[in-house]
């Protein structure tokens, strides 16, 4: 006999193995399955099925004050836990919002799972009320994604949502539910089985690839090992580590490879590229191997492509076999896993003391150190970050906006673990900066973090500042305000002779915008009170804004302009002349 005990009004026992639940039901059931315990995101009428399942659901659930803040926020909780990030949006102008977010995880590969509400399956097609073609206008914004029509594949296509976002090279995923699919009720019989039969993830790298690379480390003269955002979506530091150690390499990384080797210790070139370090530059040119690992050769790394690294062979290291040869000719690909095929080096390769190679490298540090003015009477950036990692001890997680402000977090805190700095590398989002670090600080309970931002970024998104305050997360806000778009400003220094066309802005008092969305503001215009400020700042148990109030025309150097090769840097003597 059949037991109908009726535990909820959209889930019906029916016997012990199966159970007939609406699809609402089983969408929250299928992410607890996934060990979903936190996500994003905000209702609209064709969402509201789930809405009403999640409202005693064992979920945290955190409301940005826009759907662009919440995908943000999936992103920067998924990038500071290792876990996929959740966000959900109701159909048309919520899942719109969502796409700069989705855009911003897909060129950062970031696990992101989106569920948007999509209107009712008879009506898709009609322009119906808050009708958008999500899957089209997502399509080149994620690694996958897909509607579901029918409700019996609801918890499978979810399964695998949380599975392709996840392997292989990460990236978000978006699955559309319609209204008519949530409340459609279907007879469930346990958890199901994911059906890929097209998606391949290669783990293990090929042996013989891993022996010619290993060779040709142990032959070079003067290698370079270029660390990307890989390393650290694979988990795979400590083994970068122990590799770059045994072998004895100097270690670049990317923007998002910051944190992926320790900055303090001597192998360590900081960052390479357009704001890299002239010495990770003048290396990478000179060297005669470069090995990537878990890294794409974005434009911003190589500066113009045919004189990159221009004596050197290289190997590629990456998960995702379509990265290979895509911008820079590779001589000896590894396709896999970092972790595995790092494993498998460390077996491989020999220690070699190479004293020329690092001598000129010293050298080079020496004459080129990323520094700045020290003696400024108004506060200086690259100033008050380095009081920050100070106060910090190095060890808070950063979050940043776009522009100088990135560039000079980058520069100027020293990160020596993953997961420390959460910036959009690729795309290059304004406004990520703040929701970033509600993310981070909701994956993160007990650290400290920092959004470095710019004015304008800051602008863009400022409006979560109360979502920090509702939810009480303690984040830092550290505004490197300069009135202008500071980065735009600097290129039309530079190329455009000083005509700054429409990028100047007037803002708002910062410290009064935070007070009234409930967090604490704090005002800084004296170099001399940078400090107190900072150390108020880090003591504070609410939300807290500090609007430095920077030296507005201040660059961010070296540079290498666009369309240079990468040993074509501007700014170099007054880095000497600094040093
Ligand atoms: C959403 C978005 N719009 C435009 C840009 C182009 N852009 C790059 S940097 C920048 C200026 C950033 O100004 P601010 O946040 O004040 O940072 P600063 O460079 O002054 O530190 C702009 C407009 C962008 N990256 N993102
Ligand atoms: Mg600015």
């Amino acid at each position: 006999m059949k037991s109908k005990s009726k535990s909820s009004p959209d889930s019906v026992e029916t016997s012990e193995k199966t159970s007939i639940k609406a699809g609402a039901q089983i969408i929250v059931d299928t992410l607890i399955e996934q060990g979903v315990d936190t996500m994003f995101g905000y209702p609209g009428g064709v969402v509201l099925p789930f809405f009403d399942r999640l409202y005693d659901a064992p979920i945290r659930f955190i409301i940005p004050r826009h759907e662009q803040g919440g995908c943000h926020m999936a992103d920067a909780y998924a990038r500071a836990s290792g876990k996929v990030g959740v966000v959900v949006a109701t159909s048309g102008p919520g899942a719109c919002n969502l796409t700069t977010g989705l855009a911003t995880a897909m060129m950062d590969s970031v696990p992101v799972v989106a569920l948007t509400g999509q209107v009712r399956t008879e009506l898709i097609g009609n322009d119906a009320f808050q009708e958008a073609d999500t899957t089209g206008i997502t399509r080149p914004v994620t690694k996958y994604n897909c509607i579901v029509k029918d409700v019996k594949d609801l918890a499978r296509i979810i399964k695998e949502a949380f599975y392709i976002a996840s392997t292989g090279r990460p990236g978000p995923v978006l699955i559309d539910i319609p209204l008519d699919v949530q409340v459609a009720r279907f007879r469930t019989a346990g958890s199901v089985e994911i059906e890929l039969p097209g998606y391949r993830v290669r783990s293990k790298g090929h042996a013989r690839q891993i022996s010619a690379a290993a060779a040709a480390i142990n032959e070079s003269e003067q290698p370079v090992l270029y660390v990307g955002g890989g390393v650290i979506s694979a988990n795979a530091t400590e083994e970068m580590r122990t590799f770059a150690q045994k072998a004895h390499l100097p270690v670049t990384t990317t923007l998002l490879g910051l944190g992926s080797y320790d900055q303090n210790r001597p192998e360590s070139l900081d960052m390479l590229g357009m704001h890299g370090s002239a010495y990770a530059n003048y290396a990478v040119q000179e060297c005669d191997l470069l090995i990537a690992v878990g890294a794409r050769f974005d434009d911003r790394v190589t500066g113009r492509v045919k004189d990159f690294a221009p004596h050197a062979k290289v190997i590629h290291i990456d998960i995702d076999p379509t990265s290979i040869s895509k911008n820079v000719k590779v001589d000896i690909p590894v396709v896999g896993d970092a972790k595995h095929i790092l494993v498998e080096l460390i077996g491989q390769v020999e220690y070699r003391e190479r004293q020329k190679w690092f001598e000129k490298i010293a050298e080079w540090k020496k004459k080129f150190p990323f520094s700045y003015d020290r003696g400024s009477v108004l506060p200086k950036p690259q100033y008050v970050i380095e009081e920050l990692c100070r106060q910090t001890e190095g060890k808070a997680i950063i979050t940043t906006g776009v522009g100088q402000n990135q560039m000079w977090a980058a520069q100027f805190y020293r990160y020596s673990r993953p997961r420390q700095l959460i910036s959009s590398g690729g795309l290059g989002t304004m406004g990520y900066g703040l929701p970033a670090a509600i993310g981070a600080q909701v994956a993160r309970p007990d650290d400290i973090v920092i959004d470095i931002d710019g004015d304008h970024s800051f602008n863009m998104t400022m409006t979560e500042l109360r979502t920090a305050v509702e939810n009480e997360l303690p984040i830092k806000v550290c505004i490197l305000n300069n009135g202008y778009m500071g980065m735009v400003r600097q290129w039309q220094e530079l190329f455009y002779n000083k005509r700054y066309s429409k990028s100047y802005l007037s803002n708002p008092d910062y410290a009064v915008v935070a007070e009234a969305l409930g967090a604490v503001g704090i005002t800084v215009d004296k170099k001399a009170e940078v400090s107190g400020a900072i150390k108020k700042m880090l003591s504070q148990k609410r939300p807290c804004v500090v609007d430095f109030r920077i030296e507005r025309e201040e660059n961010v150097w070296p540079m290498v302009p666009a369309g240079k090769s990468l040993n074509e840097m501007d700014g170099l003597d007054v880095l000497e002349s600094l040093a």
